[in-house]
């Protein structure tokens, strides 16, 4: 007989491993665990089912169509709900925070932020596509929780995972010890272990950016592209470029093989396009258990002081010597005081980018 390790049996072991815990943060994770898989039965027979429309027509059945974004954010909400250990929700697809009303969640211990289908523009077209989620501890002692309990710093999150629904569908969560990833079999309907204690590569050859964003970039990113894109055979560069335009499967592929994602600032983004609380947060957490880096290009993600639900971050993150790399760029080439408008071929030199600059 084949041994397997169910994501329900893994998450009540560690449970174990806390004597006194009640369960409460391995319930909420079993919830996300049965949402995603709704989510992915209904992502799976998307192109059948014609889900793929717009808000608000009809399909074929003669039943109101909803796009998967909004079909994934009422899976989620509903399962969160409905087990009654979360109290509040912040989602990308509301605008305001959703308090969760039931008698049991109006106690509950603990908030969700959540992505519930980012990179949702590659449904139309067949790629992969994730679920961010993030679980803080409510800190207020109280009454309800309320947008105090939701705007905490990355570093006070107690889980963080996502799932992609990929070529095969993969949840990757952390609790704070580590990273496991389990793949979903199809056949049984759960997730199984497959990638325990995930260790992202130090460094690696492959990095993912939107190019087409290239004239809007800071110059330490502008810098820091051409450098990867330089001939240098003790660095196995020039590196590779990939971009699926998901984060979490841009990321996913970082933390499994090494390599660098990046969402830096443009002109029409100033503060960058992804968001803090269930975008960055989360991402960082996890490739920070698993031996990776994540920053502004100033700042570590998971000590900025959230002001708004919301808010955007710009984010360079993946294998450390990479992140590190770009960081220099950025300390080199945009210092956040920025004085004078140097470019010295000596600079780029030290850095190890030998010609091909504008
Ligand atoms: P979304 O949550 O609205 O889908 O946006 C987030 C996504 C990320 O997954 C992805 O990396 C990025 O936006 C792609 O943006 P762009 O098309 O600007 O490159
Ligand atoms: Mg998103």
């Amino acid at each position: 007989m084949h041994a397997f390790k169910t994501l329900g049996q893994f998450i009540i072991q560690k449970q174990a491993d806390f004597p006194y815990a009640k369960g409460e943060l391995s319930r909420l994770l079993r919830d996300i665990g049965i949402a995603a898989k709704i989510v992915n039965r209904e992502i799976n027979k998307a192109g059948l089912v014609d889900i793929l429309g717009d808000v608000g027509t009809t399909n074929v059945q003669g039943e109101q169509q909803k796009k998967l974004d909004v079909y994934a954010n009422e899976q989620f909400i509903a399962a969160l709900t409905t087990g009654g250990e979360c109290c509040i929700i912040a989602t990308e697809e509301e605008e305001e925070i959703i308090h969760i009303q039931s008698p049991v969640s109006g106690n509950a211990k603990y908030i969700v932020c959540i992505d519930p289908l980012d990179g949702s523009s590659n449904t139309d077209v067949n790629v992969s596509v994730g679920t961010i989620f993030s679980i803080y501890r409510r800190k207020s002692v109280e009454g309800l929780a309320d947008l105090k309990d939701v705007l905490q710093k990355g570093t006070e999150q107690v889980a963080a995972g996502y799932i992609i629904y990929g070529s095969s569908t993969m949840l990757v969560y952390t609790t704070g010890v580590g990273v496991n990833g389990f793949t979903l079999d199809p056949s049984i309907g759960e997730f199984c272990l497959s990638h325990p204690q995930i260790k992202i590569p130090t460094t690696g050859i492959v990095y993912s950016v939107n190019e087409g964003n290239y004239v809007h970039f800071p110059d330490g990113i502008k810098k820091y592209i051409k450098y990867c894109q330089v001939e240098d055979e003790s660095t196995n560069r020039p590196y590779t470029s990939r971009y699926i335009g998901s984060m979490a499967g841009d990321i996913h592929r970082s933390l499994i093989k090494g390599g660098i994602y990046m969402y830096p600032t443009t002109a029409s983004s100033p503060n960058g396009k992804l968001r803090l609380l269930y975008e960055c947060n989360p991402m960082a957490f996890i490739i920070e258990q698993a031996g990776g880096k994540a920053t502004t290009g100033y700042e570590r993600i998971l000590d900025i002081q959230p002001d708004e639900v919301h808010q955007r971050v710009p984010i360079i993150i993946g294998s450390i010597e990479m992140v590190e790399k770009a960081e220099a760029f950025m300390k080199e080439f945009s210092p956040k005081a920025k004085l004078t408008e140097e470019k010295t071929d000596t600079k780029l030199e030290a850095l190890g980018v030998i010609g091909g600059i504008d």
